[in-house]
């Protein structure tokens, strides 16, 4: 079996989405996703450019083979934009390879080691008292796993408060949107909000919480302690994460755990994270971190120590890279937790799926394969349209990480 074509499709159905679709001379097909948010026509020109040219002709059932020759063929290693575009033909190759062995991709990967992929979904409200409605929300349709977000008193947005009930899409504008931001009033108020939900939903409710790369190492040990009575699940990207030891000052103090990597492309991105044992989930995903192969990896060092995934999950996330991220969660000895954001249904419909949403678990297709596609006719439909992540300033003006 030889690799005949390879397209790259942008598309718009709510939001921005690159895909990458594989031909074959056999007529099997297989799906990957390469959206990067804000960043999307880098990838698809990476792919279209680079990579496609590369690939006609050569063997699909060579993943691993096929990954190295990306990854160490392209001279310029990791990155996101580099990382993307081997996820997306990584994650298409074992589409295929499901394909031609008939099975879904998870008994490839070892076959089941649980029931269901337990998932947290997004609460979200101005203030606290509104969000536990949004929190009962989630707890009504069976889940056992809840991120909290609240607006912060004194400033105008907070990242992760959606305009819409479950629904939260940052992407908002061609240039960059504006937020301002203050780690005081924060600070202030975060840990009440939670004292709040834990008291009303009780101990038995997962509670989870995103700071979105915002506070220093010794805040991010204050905001822990401050939580610990509240029981979190996890304190998420509590500071940006490019200096992996900063996270020692973190741990000597709180012992709420904790999870980073939805930035990540590579294992050697988290490698002292892990092995030093500063962070209790590791949220790296197959779109952004080199694909099933590679993430796989990531997950196995992770195991070792005593570190369990937590994969990023929001609507930037395809549903392709959602089904394979299924097979993965499913299979793997150390999953913790899967983030699931619903997508919009223009969105649903553009990539028509099998996984299926039951009692706050996720169930990944029993297709061969991924058991996800793309519908071309129907993303044509949709032409991609600039968005871009908003920046985020401190309130005399200083750019902050968003
Ligand atoms: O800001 O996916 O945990 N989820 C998140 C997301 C990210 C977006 C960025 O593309 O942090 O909301
Ligand atoms: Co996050």
């Amino acid at each position: 079996m030889k690799i005949e074509d390879a397209r790259v499709i942008v598309c718009s159905p709510g939001r921005n989405f690159v895909t990458l679709k594989i031909v074959t001379d056999e007529g099997v097909t297989g799906v990957g996703d390469a959206t990067l948010n804000g960043r999307e026509l880098a990838v698809a020109s990476y792919l279209a450019d680079h990579v496609v040219p590369a690939l006609i002709g050569r063997d699909p059932g060579r993943i691993e083979d096929t990954w190295q020759y990306l990854y160490k063929g392209s001279y310029w290693r990791r990155g996101p934009v580099t990382m993307t575009a081997i996820a997306a033909v990584d994650t298409a190759l074992w589409d295929i390879k499901g394909k031609v062995a008939g099975l879904p991709v998870y008994q490839l990967l070892g076959g089941r080691s649980r029931e269901g992929v337990t998932v947290y979904g997004h609460a979200s409200a101005p203030d606290t008292e509104s969000v536990l409605t949004e929190v009962a929300r989630y707890v009504e349709l069976g889940y056992k796993a809840v991120r909290v977000q609240t607006g912060v008193p004194g400033l105008q947005t907070t990242y992760g408060v959606g305009r819409g009930r479950m629904f939260y899409e940052p992407a908002d504008a061609a240039v960059p949107s504006e937020a301002t931001w203050s780690t005081e009033r924060y600070l202030a108020h975060t840990p009440s909000v939670f004292a709040r939900v834990r008291d009303e939903f009780g101990p038995g409710l997962r509670l989870l919480h995103d700071v979105h790369h915002r506070l220093t190492p010794i805040e991010a040990a204050r905001l822990g302690r401050d939580l610990e009575p509240h029981r979190l699940t996890w304190m998420e990207d509590p500071v940006p994460a490019e200096l992996q030891e900063g996270f020692r000052l973190i741990r000597r103090h709180t012992t709420t755990p904790i999870a980073v990597g939805e930035v990540f492309n590579t294992v050697w991105d988290c490698q002292q994270l892990i092995t030093e044992q500063l962070v209790d989930y590791i949220r790296t995903t197959v779109v952004h971190a080199g694909g099933i192969s590679h993430l796989r990896r990531i997950f196995d060092l992770a195991a070792l120590y005593h570190v369990r995934s937590g994969s990023h999950g929001a609507t930037d996330l395809s549903p392709v890279c959602m089904a394979a991220a299924l097979h993965l969660d499913i299979s793997i000895p150390n999953f913790g937790l899967q983030e699931y954001m619903r997508h919009t249904e223009e969105t649903d419909a553009v990539f028509p799926h099998s996984y299926r949403f039951e009692d706050g678990y996720l169930l990944p297709s029993e297709s061969p394969g991924l058991g996800v596609d793309i519908d071309e006719a129907l993303a044509a439909e949709y032409p991609y349209k600039p968005a871009s992540l908003p920046v985020n300033r401190l309130e005399d003006g200083t750019m902050h990480s968003w």
